[in-house]
């Protein structure tokens, strides 16, 4: 149905998002993905525009080798809760703000979810930490991608050394 964007290999994550207005926010989860070699396709499903396309997508999922989505919408934002209603996969949410309530709407659409379907909400606009913790949870399971990610926090550890150090110059 879909096709991996960012790799030859089989997509493990799905980066999906109710608009391609909301790639600006989620841009940011297909790059941190990128950046730590995690195969992943990007699509666009949105749960009030394209019902019949989400269920599709997500009665799919894990069938086709996805083993998590990251999704993002904005407004009334149901795409992430309709997903994790149809799949057994672990679902990141990513509230994406609008021009209107701040994000504040997007926000406490996904992450009030009922008990028994949950959905992992990031902060508004989080997208790279959805791509993160989407890496971190293959990587439990993938000694090298967990290599990865240790390095990566290293890397950021270092960078703040850096800065301080600069500082006092
Ligand atoms: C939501 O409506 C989308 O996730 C997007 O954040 C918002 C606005 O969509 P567009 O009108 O820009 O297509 O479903």
């Amino acid at each position: 149905m879909t096709t991996p964007l960012h790799s030859s290999e089989a997509p493990l994550v799905g980066v999906v998002m109710g608009s391609d207005s909301d790639w600006r926010v989620m841009s940011d989860a297909s790059q941190i993905l990128t950046d730590l070699g995690v195969p992943h396709e990007v699509e666009v499903v949105s749960a009030h525009r394209t019902p019949d396309k989400l269920m599709r997508y997500a009665r799919e999922a894990r069938g086709r080798g996805l083993r998590v989505i990251v999704a993002g919408a904005g407004g009334a934002a149901h795409l992430p809760g309709m997903l994790a209603s149809m799949t057994a996969l672990p679902v990141v949410g990513v509230p994406v703000q609008l021009a209107t309530l701040d994000g504040m709407d997007s926000l406490l659409s996904i992450v009030q979810m009922p008990a028994g379907i949950p959905v992992a909400t990031v902060s508004i606009n989080g997208a790279k930490n959805a791509g993160l913790l989407a890496a971190r949870i293959i990587g439990a399971a993938d000694s090298g991608l967990g290599d990865r990610i240790e390095q990566y926090a290293r890397d950021l550890e270092a960078q703040v050394e850096e800065k301080n150090r600069r500082l006092k110059e």
